[in-house]
C-alpha cells in the first residue's frame, strides 16, 4: 500500500474539455457510456485513467473499437497506449448501485439513486482522471422508469425531457461551469419537492428545489429558509451571488457525512434538512442552518475556485467553515456559535494533534484521502483563517478573498493562492503565517505579568513552544496574534493584539497606573493551549467582568480545570471551593440575564474530552469522579437557586428563537444538576410529560440517564415506542442508550441491534450507537477490564467490509492508546492489533490503525 506525497504533484498530463455521460439505471447494472473529449499536455505518456469496481464493456477511440492490446487494466486504472494530441474517447462501463454499501460512486440510498463522488468516487462511475484539478463541462443523460422515477436529476440547468419508447423517463442536463469529477452529481427517484425562489443582489430569479421522502414535506421548510437566508448572508458579506438558474437540494437517508457541495445539486444527509419541532432539537435547527449555509459558500469557496489536489483540501474546508461559523454568528449569538467552535477544538482538534494521526492543515502523506477529512484540516483549518482576518482586518480579510476569487475563478488553486491573494492586498508579509498550513500540533502559550507600580509600567510577556507530533519532530516559532484585555479596579477596561512571533516575547505598556487582571486570548484568538498566572479570584474577576462572553466562559472552564486538576492530584483530600463561587453561580441563577444561554454554558462544567486534553497521561477514573463530586456539590449548594431558575422560566409554544432557545438551555442545565439530587426524580418526569418538543424531551432524558435515574429505564422506554417509526428520532434514542453511564449499557446495545430500524448498512444509526458508545460514555467504554475496547474493535471490523470510511472514523477513540494507564494500553492495543491482524482490512483502516501501532 503506497501513500502519495504533497511534494509529488504534477501537474495532469491530459485535460478533458468535455463530458457527455450517459446513465441506463438499474439496481444490479446501470450501464454508464462516457464520451470524453481528451487533450494531451505532455508528449510521449501513455493516457492513465482512474477506475474502481468497473465493469469494462468497451472503449473506443474516435469511434474505432479497441481492442484488449491496445490499452491495459488494473483493479484501480485503465492505461490506453497510443493516443494522439486531440481525441475522442467513448468508454461503456456497467456498475452495481445495489450492491454499494461504501457509498461512494453510485449508490442506492433506499429506492432512491444517489452519487457521492468527493474525494474520489467518480472512478466508482466510469473511468476518469479522477483528480480536482481536470475541470471539464459535463452534459449527462439520465434514462430510468418514468412512473418509479419521476425526478431524474444532474447538475446545472435541465435541457429536456420526455418519455422514450420504452416507457423509460429521459432527462438531459447540462452544467455551463466546468467542474473536476468529485463535483458531478446525480439523483433518481420519487420525492415531495419544496419550491422557492429567490431573488439575487442583481436581479435574477433562481428556482430552489428541495427534494425530501414522500410525506416528509413539512420537515423541509426550515432547510429551504435557511437557504434564502445564505444566499442573502453571502451577497451581503462577501458580494458573492449565485450564478445558476436552479439551486436543487436534495435529501437522502443514507449518507458517510453531513453534505455534499455538488454543483447546483446538494446532496443531504436527511438529519441535516429534516426539522419540526416534535422531532427536531434547538441543536439540530442550528445544525441544519450551519450545514446548509456551508453547501451553499462552497459554491465560491470550493465550485468556482477548487483545489489542485486533495492535500490542499483546507483551502476549501477550512475556508468555508470559517464562512459558514461568520454566517452562523450573524444569524444568533455569535458569542455562544464561537463557544462552540472553541469546545470542538479544545477536544477533538487537539486530541487529534496528540495523536498517531497528527497531521497539518495541509497533510503532506495521505493513504486514504478519507481519513483527512478531520476536524483539523476543517476546524483548525477555519481557525488560520480567522487568525488571518484578525490579523489584517476584517477589510482587508474580504477584499484579499475577493482578489483571490477573481485570480483563480475557475481555477483549481492551492493554499499558497489564497496566500498570496491575502498577501498582495495586505502588504504584509504573511511568511511566517505559512507555517500554520505546514506545522502540526498544538502550541503552548505560557503567559506571565509583572507590573512596576513606580514606573507605571506593565510588561508582559509570552512564551511559545510547539511540542513534537507524531508526524513532526521539529518545530519552529509561529505567528500568533494574541488578543487581550487589561481588566482594571478603577478604571476603564483596555483590549490589545499582541504580535508573538518569537519563542519569547516581552510587550512595554506604559502609564498603566494600577496591576490589571489580563484576560489572555480573548475570543480564543488562536488555536492554542495556555498556561496563565491566575488567581481564583482573578478567574471569577474575568468571568463577571470580561467584556467578550468567550473570556467570560473559559474563565469558568479554566477555574474549574484547575479545581478538578487539584482533586486528580489531591489524592482523597477533598478540594475546597471559595465563598465567592457560591455567590457569583447563585446571582448567575437568581438574574440570568438576557442572554441566557450564556448563563447556561456559565454555570456548565467542562467535560471529560476537555479536561482529559490537559494531560498526557489522561487519568480516567479520578476525572471521571472529580467531575461527578464536582456536580453533585454544586447541585446541594446551589439546590434553591437552581429550583427557583428552573421554575422561573417558562416559555409559550416551541419556537426555534434565540430566546427560546437559550431558556431551554438555561432550564436544561438546572434540571441536570437538580437530577443530582435523589427527591427530584417526579420532576424528571414532569419535564418529560409536559414537553411539546424535542429539545426538552431529550432534556429530560439526558438528565435522567446521568444522573442514573430510575426513571430513565420507564422515560426511554416510551420514547422508543413513541418514536418506533422514525429512524432520525430513533437516531436520538440509540445514542441515549449507548451513552447512559452505566454497565448494562453491554446489554442494551445488543438489544438495539435487534430493532427493525437498526441497520449496519446506514451510517446514522451505527455511529447513533456505537460513536455516542466510545465518544460520550468514558465511564463503560474505557472500563478497565477492555470490555468497552473489545466492542468498538468487534463493531469496526463487523463495518468495515460494508462501509470502510465510516468504519475508520468510528476506530479514531482506540488510536490514542499510549495516553492511558498500563492496564487500559494493555487492552486499546490488543484491540488493535485484532483489527490489524485482519487479512483484507480497508485501506482507511489500515492507515489509522498501522500509523497508531507503529
Ligand atoms: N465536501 C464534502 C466532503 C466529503 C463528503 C461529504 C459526504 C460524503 C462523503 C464525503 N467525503 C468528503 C462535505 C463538505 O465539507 O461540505
Ligand atoms: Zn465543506
Amino acid at each position: 500500500r503506497t501513500a502519495k506525497r504533497l511534494t509529488d504533484y504534477t501537474a495532469p498530463a491530459f485535460s478533458i474539455s468535455h463530458v457527455d455521460l450517459c446513465f441506463e439505471l438499474d439496481a444490479e447494472a446501470t450501464r454508464v457510456t462516457s464520451v470524453l473529449q481528451i487533450k494531451r499536455n505532455r508528449a510521449d505518456v501513455p493516457l492513465k485513467l482512474d477506475g474502481q469496481q468497473l465493469t469494462l464493456i468497451s472503449i473506443a477511440l474516435d469511434g474505432q473499437l479497441l481492442d484488449t492490446t491496445d490499452y491495459q487494466l488494473d483493479a484501480d486504472s485503465l492505461t490506453v497506449f497510443t493516443v494522439a494530441q486531440q481525441c475522442e474517447l467513448t468508454i461503456i462501463c456497467d456498475i452495481a448501485p445495489q450492491h454499494n454499501t461504501a457509498l461512494e460512486g453510485l449508490y442506492m440510498a433506499g429506492n432512491t439513486y444517489c452519487t457521492q463522488c468527493e474525494a474520489e468516487g467518480f472512478r466508482r462511475i466510469s473511468y476518469f482522471p479522477d483528480r480536482p484539478d481536470v475541470l471539464a463541462e459535463y452534459k449527462v443523460t439520465i434514462k430510468a422508469d418514468a412512473e418509479r422515477y419521476p425526478y431524474l436529476l444532474s447538475n446545472g440547468n435541465k435541457v429536456s425531457e420526455h418519455i422514450d419508447s420504452d416507457g423509460r423517463r429521459v432527462v438531459q442536463w447540462h452544467d455551463p461551469f466546468p467542474k473536476p469529477s468529485y463535483l458531478f452529481a446525480l439523483v433518481a427517484g420519487d420525492f415531495d419537492v419544496l419550491t422557492d425562489k429567490f431573488i439575487t443582489q442583481s436581479g435574477r430569479e433562481v428556482s430552489l428545489q428541495l427534494f425530501v421522502d414522500k410525506g416528509a414535506i413539512t420537515k423541509g421548510s426550515f432547510a429551504l429558509e435557511s437557504l434564502k437566508r445564505a444566499m442573502q448572508w453571502d451577497e451581503q458579506r462577501y458580494g458573492l451571488e449565485y450564478d445558476l438558474d436552479i439551486y436543487m437540494v436534495v435529501a437522502v437517508d443514507f449518507f458517510n457525512m453531513g453534505a455534499m457541495e455538488n454543483k447546483g445539486l446538494n446532496i443531504f444527509n436527511s438529519k441535516y434538512v429534516l426539522a419540526d419541532a416534535a422531532s427536531a432539537t434547538d441543536r439540530d435547527y442550528f445544525n441544519i442552518e450551519s450545514i446548509i449555509g456551508h453547501e451553499y459558500f462552497h459554491n465560491w469557496t470550493g465550485n468556482r475556485v477548487t483545489c489542485r489536489d486533495w492535500f490542499q483540501l483546507s483551502l476549501k474546508e477550512g475556508l468555508t467553515v470559517f464562512r459558514d461559523q461568520e454566517f452562523s454568528a450573524d444569524m444568533g449569538s455569535a458569542t455562544l456559535c464561537r463557544i462552540d467552535a472553541v469546545k470542538l477544538i479544545r477536544t477533538a482538534q487537539f486530541a487529534e494533534d496528540a495523536s498517531p494521526m497528527a497531521h497539518p492543515i495541509r497533510p503532506e502523506q495521505v493513504l486514504e484521502m478519507n481519513n483527512f477529512y478531520t476536524v483539523t484540516v476543517y476546524d483548525k483549518g477555519a481557525e488560520v483563517i480567522r487568525m488571518l482576518q484578525t490579523l489584517l482586518g476584517r477589510d482587508t480579510f474580504a477584499k484579499g478573498l475577493k482578489l483571490y476569487l477573481q485570480r483563480h475563478d475557475g481555477q483549481a488553486a492551492t493554499c499558497d493562492d489564497f496566500l498570496q491573494a491575502m498577501q498582495d492586498v495586505a502588504a504584509q508579509d504573511l511568511s511566517q503565517f505559512r507555517l500554520w498550513y505546514s506545522q502540526s500540533g498544538t502550541p503552548l502559550l505560557t503567559a506571565a505579568q509583572r507590573y512596576d507600580a513606580t514606573r507605571s509600567q506593565l510588561i508582559l510577556s509570552l512564551a511559545q513552544q510547539t511540542p513534537p507530533t507524531a508526524d513532526q519532530a521539529e518545530k519552529q516559532p509561529l505567528l500568533i496574534p494574541v488578543q487581550i484585555e487589561l481588566l482594571f479596579n478603577t478604571q476603564a477596561s483596555q483590549r490589545h493584539l499582541l504580535l508573538l512571533n518569537e519563542s519569547e516575547q516581552q510587550y512595554l505598556f506604559e502609564g498603566i497606573t494600577e496591576a490589571p487582571v489580563v484576560v489572555w486570548l480573548e475570543h480564543f484568538s488562536a488555536p492554542v493551549k495556555l498556561a496563565a498566572q491566575y488567581s481564583d479570584d482573578d478567574l471569577l474577576l474575568i468571568a463577571r467582568q470580561a467584556t467578550d462572553g468567550v473570556a467570560r466562559w473559559d474563565a469558568m472552564q479554566q477555574f474549574w480545570s484547575r479545581k478538578i486538576a487539584q482533586q486528580v492530584t489531591s489524592n482523597a483530600s477533598e478540594v475546597a471551593l471559595p465563598a465567592a463561587l457560591f455567590k457569583l453561580l447563585q446571582h448567575w441563577l437568581e438574574q440570568p440575564g438576557t442572554d441566557m444561554a450564556m448563563t447556561a454554558e456559565l454555570l456548565t462544567l467542562p467535560d471529560f474530552d476537555t479536561l482529559a486534553e490537559q494531560y498526557q497521561l489522561i487519568p480516567v477514573d479520578k476525572l471521571l469522579s472529580s467531575i461527578s463530586r464536582f456536580k453533585q456539590l454544586l447541585a446541594e449548594q446551589l439546590a434553591r437557586p437552581l429550583s427557583s431558575c428552573y421554575n422561573a422560566l417558562k416559555t409559550g409554544p416551541y419556537q426555534y428563537q434565540d430566546n427560546d432557545v437559550g431558556l431551554r438551555k438555561l432550564r436544561a442545565v438546572c434540571l441536570n444538576y437538580l437530577a443530582q439530587l435523589n427527591d427530584n426524580q417526579p420532576l424528571l418526569h414532569t419535564h418529560y410529560v409536559n414537553s411539546d418538543n424535542m429539545t426538552d424531551t431529550m432534556a429530560a432524558l439526558a438528565a435522567a440517564q446521568q444522573s442514573k435515574a430510575a426513571v430513565f429505564n420507564e422515560l426511554i422506554a416510551d420514547f422508543a415506542s413513541r418514536w418506533q417509526h422514525d429512524a432520525l428520532v430513533m437516531d436520538k434514542c440509540f445514542a441515549l442508550v449507548a451513552s447512559q453511564p452505566g454497565e448494562q449499557v453491554f446489554e442494551a446495545i445488543d438489544t438495539m441491534l435487534t430493532h427493525p430500524l437498526f441497520s449496519w448498512k446506514n451510517p446514522n444509526r451505527v455511529r447513533a450507537l456505537f460513536s455516542a458508545f466510545s465518544l460520550r460514555n468514558p465511564q463503560q467504554f474505557h472500563r478497565i477490564d477492555g470490555k468497552g475496547y473489545q466492542l468498538l474493535a468487534d463493531t469496526v471490523l463487523r463495518l468495515d467490509p460494508l462501509n470502510p470510511q465510516v468504519a475508520a472514523r468510528l476506530v479514531t477513540p482506540l488510536l490514542s492508546w499510549r495516553r492511558f494507564d498500563d492496564e487500559r494500553q494493555q487492552r486499546m492495543r490488543a484491540a488493535l492489533q485484532q483489527i490489524a491482524g485482519q487479512s483484507s482490512i480497508s485501506n482507511d483502516l489500515y492507515e489509522k490503525v498501522n500509523r497508531s501501532l507503529d
